[in-house]
């Protein structure tokens, strides 16, 4: 049990700076009170998760959402509230520029154009001591012939190498993946499969990113985690949940199931730890639920899935597996996600002097009242702001 309860106080989980924004879907976007104005407090509301739960100390920006003049001042801004900058997002899917693509832009101007913004990210790295880039394309195409799909690989593959290129000694490139949209005929970098393809010509600082909403239905997203475990290839999961599409609703919301399936694989590959790199990221927006609780729940469940998986008796399922006890072996899983793990996470918070139940905690604190009274007025951060 020691070693159950050393992982999870050792767990980290990043927060994206988007999810405390107003955010909506494509047909609106809804304003909550209180919401951030800058991307300090967007820090600030991101720190408050972190105080509660004791996990979340990095948070994740997007450029230029996040803009600001002073990337090194905002970094000791960060760290004067708790937590520190984690992953720089870039954004080349909110431009005119952008409408046949950006990086795979059958125009070699625009083609510049994104990759100076994925280059400047890396200049924004150099000053918040960031580690990863992460990097999502919305390229692809609506028709078939509408552009050369072997062309467009090759416009990527260049403005990768060009951007891990200018990667410092401890940089990264995490290439995320979706299925589609906004592109419906074909997507640049569609599934794993593409995006490890494209990390395995780069060069070992370049690692694939999962987003858990980013998928077909159906698709066996532990699999994914266990074959890019076993090459090296994970850098970094985007943790959100779907019933249809790319969601980003609450992770561990929809499938609990899925999300201890992917922590299984996570701790029978040893690389919950944060020393083996894999960073554990939320990408999830909050478009009809109050926001800051909505992340404390979202940390809370990964850290649930966590506990579960660490439960899991790898010496019987082992024993069970080798001797070809197919229902043994199911029941070793069953048992540990069976568990009912928050008395043991409510003893954990309690022993690190946190209230064992985070969303009551901020129920009771009043943040809520105080931010909606200070942010009453100015413009409210959320996309494209
Ligand atoms: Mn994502």
């Amino acid at each position: 049990m020691t070693a159950v309860t050393d992982a999870l106080r050792r767990q980290e989980i990043e927060l994206p700076s988007w999810a405390f924004g107003n955010s909506g879907t494509r047909f609106k976007v809804f304003s909550q009170p209180g919401v951030p104005r800058s991307p300090e407090e967007k820090i600030d509301d991101a720190a408050v998760v972190h105080r509660l739960t004791g996990v979340a100390p990095s948070v994740a920006l997007h450029i230029p959402w996040d803009k600001v003049d002073d990337y090194a001042a905002l970094s000791a801004y960060a760290k004067e509230q708790g937590v520190r900058l984690g992953a720089i997002n870039t954004n080349v899917f909110q431009d005119e520029d952008y409408k046949l693509g950006s990086v795979t832009n059958p125009d070699p101007r625009i083609r510049r154009k994104a990759t100076d913004h994925l280059l400047e990210a890396v200049d924004i790295m150099d000053q918040t001591g960031s580690r990863d880039l992460k990097l999502w394309f919305s390229d692809g195409t609506n028709y078939p012939g509408q552009d050369d799909i072997w062309d467009r690989q090759d416009r990527l593959a260049a403005a990768l190498r060009e951007t891990y290129d200018r990667l410092g000694e401890h940089q990264r490139i995490l290439l995320e993946y979706k299925l589609f949209e906004p592109a419906f005929y074909t997507t640049d970098v569609p599934d794993w499969g593409t995006s490890y393809a494209h990390c395995l010509e780069l060069g070992p600082k370049a690692t694939v990113c999962i987003d858990t909403g980013h998928h077909a239905p159906g698709t066996n997203i532990e699999f994914i985690v266990a074959f890019l475990l076993r090459a090296g290839r994970l850098g970094a999961f985007d943790f959100n949940s779907r019933f249809y599409a790319d969601d980003d609703l609450m992770v561990g919301s929809a499938d609990p199931f899925q999300l201890f399936r992917i922590m299984n694989e996570i701790v029978r590959g040893d690389a919950l730890d944060p020393a083996n790199g894999i960073a554990f990221m939320l990408d999830q927006c909050h478009n009809i639920e109050a926001k800051i609780p909505a992340i404390i729940r979202s940390v809370m469940n990964v850290q649930e899935a966590t506990a579960k998986a660490l439960l899991v008796d790898r010496a019987a399922l082992r024993e069970a597996q080798q001797g070809g006890d197919v229902l043994a072996a199911n029941a070793v899983l069953m048992d540990a996600y069976n568990t009912d793990v928050r008395p043991l996470l409510a003893e954990l918070r309690i022993e690190q002097g946190l209230d064992p139940d985070p969303i009551a905690a901020y129920r009771h604190s009043g943040y809520a009242e105080k931010i909606t009274a200070e942010r009453a007025d100015g413009q409210q951060a959320g996309w494209g702001a």
